[in-house]
């Protein structure tokens, strides 16, 4: 894990750390970390869990769609505080894996609608099926394309690492980091 030379770099986000991003494959997880990292890196398939400084970790979407790597993926967010579950916009089927947050309860689920700016995104159906599936509000709309709700993603998960907003307080703050413009 430390040999990965991904986690050497020094961040341009010192305090966006410790969270697990996880979702099918081609949701957008490795571009989402792009842009929550201002990475220029090329966004390639994910073959294998990439770890950026601080503790931000991007899996392969292979992790959630396959029953086979469920164990490879509780490992791996095993010590990560919180994870980011990505619906893209284009979709209505949703790939956490069952259980899952069972398994951690103690873990921030916090959930994410990816791709808004598809032709046919539709946010309200991505929002309802992370309801459905016991992922609590607020929900991030984010675009890569256009950049739409990254920033604000990016100071709420900063928000989660300063010790008086892990607690209770974390929807007031999101609202006055503006998610409220950006939600479901
Ligand atoms: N239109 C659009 N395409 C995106 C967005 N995010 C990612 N993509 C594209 O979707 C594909 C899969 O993205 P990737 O980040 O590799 O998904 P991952 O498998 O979840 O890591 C790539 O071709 C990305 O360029 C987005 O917000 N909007
Ligand atoms: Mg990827």
């Amino acid at each position: 894990m430390s040999g990965n030379p991904d986690m050497n770099r020094t961040s341009l986000y010192p305090d966006l750390a410790n969270f697990v991003l996880v979702g099918d494959v081609g949701s957008g997880k490795t571009a989402l970390t792009m842009a929550l990292l201002e990475s220029s890196d090329q966004v390639m398939k994910t073959q294998a869990v990439v770890f950026h400084p601080s503790h931000v970790v991007d899996t392969p979407g292979e992790f959630t769609s396959r029953p086979a790597y469920y164990g490879a993926l509780l490992s791996t967010i095993s010590d990560i505080s919180t994870i980011v579950y990505l619906q893209p916009a284009n979709s209505a089927s949703f790939s956490l894996p069952p259980g899952l947050l069972q398994v951690y309860p103690g873990k921030r689920v916090v959930g994410v609608v990816s791709k808004i700016d598809l032709p046919d995104a539709n946010a309200e159906t991505a929002c309802r099926v992370m309801q459905d599936h016991n992922i609590s509000p607020p929900y991030f709309l984010t675009s890569t394309a256009t950049g739409e709700g990254v920033a604000a993603l990016r100071s709420f998960l900063i928000s989660l690492q300063t010790p008086d907003t892990k607690t209770g307080a974390n929807e007031e703050c999101a609202e006055s980091l503006g998610v409220g413009d950006n939600e479901c």
